[in-house]
């Protein structure tokens, strides 16, 4: 069935945060709404932002291209366009174009009469991009220390920042975010098995359904998380990941100086021992 002929049905009215019916229209398959003109205009100027970055740079290597942030030593206010402004002018756009986004995600929720999980969940890697270039900058007083826009130099740029901490593998939340990084892809895979060889049975078979899937689980593990079960573990599972490496990386220089490992001298000063 062509999409857009059931699709009109949901077509509905209102739940705008703002602009009321201005822009509450279509074009084609997409809804608009303010917050749509909003992440269009956001993009288009930091797109562009970034060619002329680019432009103005030593380098049309894709690899390579990179906008930097600027020096630690103009600390948090406005640099020249060319000396880390442009940075600076960027992050607003992505920034601007991300919480559109999520705002534009809550309008078209709220129409549909929906829970705003989406919204809410796309906020969480608002939230870790924020951490990254605006909280932790803050708090270690300098724009300086938000992290390139370039595809090799931003690992540079982690490498780097891991290796200040000597051994970032030793930081508490950097463990707990990648076991929860793990885990989402095992609860996924797991899902997205499950689901799939419920809806392929052999030729001739009808497709099974929730009491296969349930059995299955509870034959191979003893216990089922059930249908919507699943579906909240995996986003609290994902939501956590993304929280806890805001945690890890904030915590990276506004809350601890020293190596990682030095941190765990905690455990080893207990008393008990
Ligand atoms: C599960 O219990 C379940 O409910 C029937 C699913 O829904 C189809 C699943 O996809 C998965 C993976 C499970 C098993 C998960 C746990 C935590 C036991």
């Amino acid at each position: 069935m062509a999409m857009l002929s059931f699709e009109e049905r949901y077509r509905v009215r209102g739940g705008t945060l703002i602009g009321g019916d201005l822009f509450d229209f279509w074009v084609g398959p997409f809804y608009v709404g303010f917050f749509g003109v909003t992440t269009i205009f956001f993009t288009l100027v930091g797109t562009l932002l970034i060619v002329w970055g680019a432009a103005i740079g030593p380098t049309w290597n894709v690899w390579q291209i990179n906008i930097a942030p600027p020096d630690l030593s103009y600390g948090l206010a406005l640099a020249p366009l060319q000396e880390g402004g442009l940075w600076q002018v960027i992050t607003v756009c992505a920034i601007g174009a991300f919480v559109s986004w999520a705002l534009r995600q809550a309008e078209i929720s709220r129409k549909l009469g929906m829970g705003l999980h989406i919204p809410f969940a796309y906020g969480m890697a608002i939230f870790a991009y924020v951490t990254l270039v605006v909280f932790r900058p803050v708090l270690l007083g300098a724009w300086g220390h938000g992290f390139p826009y370039g595809i090799l130099s931003h690992l540079d740029w982690v490498s780097n920042v891991g290796y200040q901490f000597l051994h970032f593998h030793y930081n508490p939340a950097h463990m707990l975010a990648i076991t929860l990084f793990f885990t989402t892809t095992l609860a996924l895979s797991l899902h997205g098995g499950m689901i799939l060889s419920v809806t392929n049975p052999k030729k001739g078979e009808p497709v099974k359904m929730s009491e296969h899937e349930n059995t299955f689980f509870r034959d191979a593990l003893g216990y089922s998380i059930g249908a919507t079960g699943i579906h909240r573990l995996g986003l609290f599972l994902a939501l956590s990941a993304g929280f806890f490496s805001a945690v890890c990386i904030v915590i990276s220089g506004p809350f601890w100086t020293r190596g990682w490992p030095e941190w765990w001298t905690w455990w080893l000063n207990l008393p008990i021992w």
